[in-house]
């Protein structure tokens, strides 16, 4: 899809703040794309819609997990992990995106998952490091980003698990297994 459209389709679905988000992964994605040779207009679709359904109603994301059968144990962790398979569900149903390896690149760009693909750890990584994010960790995962995509990703995602335990939080499986796939394929 023409990127203006796609902007144009997506601004209307979240706020300003992540509006400028988005257009931070965009960028970040196409340039991670250019370095580890990615499909750089797959790596821009899937950075704009990656957060469509950021803002669906709780209800409404809970209802699209149960009737997808997406999986259920997402119901038990923290909800700020449904706008990623729902969002995917949603830019199919909706935006009438069809390319299933941007699907599963907006599925996975919150929890990761076994058997990442490029496109997956580029938008994974693109949403952790865009410009406009602001967290401990951040400027040393944006240096390792453009000298080894493996390493970027299994610093940000320790990080992430990190930070989760130091606030109580859960840790959803998946994003175990992404940091142990990462880890064992000594990557
Ligand atoms: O949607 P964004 O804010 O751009 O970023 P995101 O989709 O990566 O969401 C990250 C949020 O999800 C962050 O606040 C941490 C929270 N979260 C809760 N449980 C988990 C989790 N993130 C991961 N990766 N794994 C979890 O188990
Ligand atoms: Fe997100
Ligand atoms: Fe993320
Ligand atoms: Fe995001």
């Amino acid at each position: 899809m023409d990127r203006t459209k796609a902007l144009s389709i997506v601004k209307e679905q979240i706020t300003e703040k992540r509006y400028i988000h988005t257009i931070g992964v965009m960028e970040t994605a196409i340039q991670l794309a250019k370095e580890y040779g990615a499909d750089q207009k797959k790596a821009e679709t899937s950075a704009i819609f990656h957060d469509y359904a950021k803002f669906r109603p709780l209800d409404e994301m809970k209802r699209i997990i149960v009737e997808q059968k997406f999986d259920a144990r997402l119901l038990q962790f923290n909800p700020e992990l449904w706008h990623a398979p729902v969002g995917a569900y949603l830019v199919e149903k909706e935006v009438g995106i069809k390319d299933a390896e941007i699907l599963n690149a907006i599925h996975y760009h919150t929890s990761g998952r076994i058997g990442m693909t490029l496109l997956d750890k580029i938008i994974y990584l693109a949403d952790y490091i865009e410009p406009g994010r602001n967290f401990p960790g951040v400027e040393e995962a944006r240096e390792l980003a453009h000298v080894n995509l493996n390493k970027a990703l299994i610093y940000s995602v320790r990080n992430t698990i990190q930070y989760l335990l130091n606030r109580n939080q859960t840790v959803y499986p998946d994003t175990v297994d992404f940091y142990n796939d990462l880890v064992m394929k000594g990557e």
